[in-house]
């Protein structure tokens, strides 16, 4: 044999990281143990290697440089909630709204399924770091995983290899994380967090949010372990700059549950009628925030690539994630086009005469099916969006002066207000409901309570969540305003209320405004809403004041089933509910 090339010989020297690495090695038994180093070189040789094994195929390099194309196995194409397990001690440390099991037996039957499990495979050994290095808030992870593809991906999410390696040093304090394929069977699929020994064992499973362990398991259920325990926040949020035309910046950090937009508004490019105003993304998906010395809220995002929904993107929805995706991006069941290129369901191009769908069967257009999944997938580095905030990169992140809180709603709330301080703030977080997405396994279209878009993603009990957000404004003498927006908002005949999208910008300048202390509002039962004059809606045609009314307005009929709605969340949550939730829900009935 001619001679191999040395890549993924070189062992960490931590001496923590090789005792862990050596017994997962010798409980799974792989015939040849690869240690990334996160360089260029390695990524050429790794993505030729996941060519040669049919895990990737090449894109059109011509149209689509630096472009690979993968499916998944049709039985996993989502988060998988029933196989997603916060292991701790105490059940109630899990809370009511996580499944739990006893970490004991858990990791027992893990283990004894990983068993011998990369025979014959390789395992891919990734340390990886979440933040910009030297920032307060980064942590580094290791994962262990027999999937070249999850290799290939963790390098565009994260910072990875060599640069992790560095940040860790010889400490011991860094999340242990193992994923084994297996034979991806459903039956045997577990997603299982012990944040009480910051570890992460995913089995069965090769897709998204189930296996790229820096993303939903480290950054969300782990993250917002340690930040309750540390005294910061990890939140589904994206974080934007959003510049005037006089240069003021102000930062936004935004939660919507999983398939509802947050790439695209992270995005955001306002429309004509806003010259001079410019969005800057720090993030689209997770926000770690922590009260600063100047009682602000500081805000990292701890990725550093976007895993973003395909269907739907295209020139006039997210110009900016079309540029992103034009190069160097992992495509995972969208459509194949015979060129090489690839296609989905609201692509900028019309459908293909003919080509591969997502399950690898030939397409028309005559076709009853969807040529790509309604949860394919890009993943493309951040560097790559045209709009990317230089602060993405700054170890201290950006001083958040608003979150706001939206969910997926055809009826009952309003397209935007703001509460009245932090407390309602957080109960306005806390009572958000949406309707089901397909990045979740299961029915799509039902409204269920969905916690600040974290109902998937907290790693301990609810009702201690909220206490958390509650305590966390004692650091903070200038805590954000908080908002909720709902963009679903639809006419009983099934209209859109609000054209969205770009035209989101109009109630970001209100928003926006409100903060600098520039903007008017009316204060209602709900919150403090915009009037007519306060809000813009020059250059809007066919949206007039009435239609903003429509977009605003509140039934109390509908309220009512809201309010009944928010019970039931109550009820399941109440022995560690804060009782400021309760009192916020008895003010909200008064003023109803
Ligand atoms: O599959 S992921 O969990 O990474 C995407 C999402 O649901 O937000
Ligand atoms: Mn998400």
């Amino acid at each position: 044999m001619s001679s191999r090339p040395a890549f993924g010989s070189q062992a960490s020297s931590n001496p923590h990281v090789r005792d862990w690495v050596r017994a997962m090695a010798e409980l799974t038994q792989p015939d040849q143990v690869f240690w990334c180093d996160g360089s260029e070189a390695e990524r050429d040789h790794l993505y030729a290697q996941a060519v040669a094994e049919g895990v990737l195929v090449r894109l059109n390099q011509e149209k689509l440089p630096g472009c690979y194309y993968h499916r998944s196995n049709s039985n996993d194409v989502a988060r998988v909630e029933q196989c997603t397990f916060i292991c701790t001690e105490q059940e109630e440390d899990a809370g009511p709204t996580n499944n739990w099991a006893e970490p004991k037996a858990m990791r027992a039957k893990l283990l004894a399924l990983a068993r011998g499990a990369m025979v014959g495979r390789t395992l891919y050994v990734i340390p990886y770091l979440m933040g910009p290095p030297g920032s307060p808030l980064a942590k580094v992870g290791y994962e262990l995983t027999d999937s070249i593809y999850v290799v290939l991906n963790m390098r565009i999410m994260t910072r990875m290899g060599e640069i992790a390696r560095l940040e860790l040093g010889d400490s011991e304090h860094f999340n242990r994380g193992l994923h084994c394929l297996l034979d991806v069977d459903p039956t045997r699929r577990y997603i299982c967090h012990f944040p009480q020994d910051n570890e992460i064992i995913s089995l069965g499973s090769g897709y998204g949010g189930n296996v790229l362990l820096g993303k939903k398991c480290l950054a969300l259920r782990i993250g917002s372990w340690l930040g309750r325990k540390e005294g910061w926040l990890a939140e589904h949020m994206l974080i934007m700059g959003v510049e005037s035309p006089t240069g003021e910046r102000t930062y936004v950090a935004a939660a919507f549950p999983s398939a509802c937009g947050k790439t695209n508004f992270a995005m955001l490019i306002p429309p004509e009628h806003f010259a001079g105003w410019k969005i800057w993304t720090v993030g689209d998906d997770i926000a770690w925030m922590r009260p600063g010395p100047d009682g602000r809220l500081w805000a990292i995002n701890p990725e550093a690539g976007y895993f973003g929904v395909a269907p739907g993107t295209n020139g006039k929805t997210n110009p900016n994630a079309i540029a992103t995706i034009s190069r160097d991006t992992i495509f995972t069941n969208v459509a194949l086009k015979p060129d090489g290129t690839v296609w989905w369901e609201g692509h900028d191009d019309p459908a293909p005469s003919e080509c591969t769908d997502w399950q690898g069967n030939p397409w028309t257009p005559e076709s009853k099916d969807k040529a790509a999944h309604p949860n394919s997938r890009f993943t493309a580095p951040m560097t790559n969006n045209p709009a990317l905030a230089r602060e993405a990169l700054s170890p201290e992140g950006v001083p958040i002066s608003a979150i706001i809180f939206g969910g997926r709603r055809a009826t009952t709330l309003p397209l935007v207000y703001q509460a009245f301080n932090w407390v309602h703030g957080v109960y306005l977080g806390a009572t958000m409901g949406s309707e089901t997405t397909a990045a979740a396994a299961g029915a799509v279209g039902q409204v269920r309570r969905d916690p600040m878009a974290m109902l998937p993603f907290c790693g301990y009990n609810m009702g201690r969540y909220f206490r958390h957000w509650l305590d966390v404004r004692r650091n903070l003498d200038n805590p954000p305003q908080i908002f909720q927006v709902n963009w679903f908002r639809k006419s009983s005949d099934g209209r859109y209320l609000w054209p969205g999208f770009g035209e989101n910008m109009r109630v970001l300048k209100w928003i926006v405004d409100r903060c600098q202390g520039r903007a008017g509002a009316r204060e209602t039962p709900l919150g403090w809403v915009p009037r007519a004059r306060d809000f813009d809606l020059e250059g809007l045609p066919g949206f007039g004041e009435a239609n903003l009314d429509e977009a605003q307005s509140i039934n109390i009929e509908e309220w009512r089933r809201e309010l009944l709605l928010q019970d039931e969340l109550f009820m399941r949550l109440y022995r560690h509910l804060p009782k400021e939730m309760i009192f916020q829900r008895e003010l909200l009935v008064s003023r109803l």
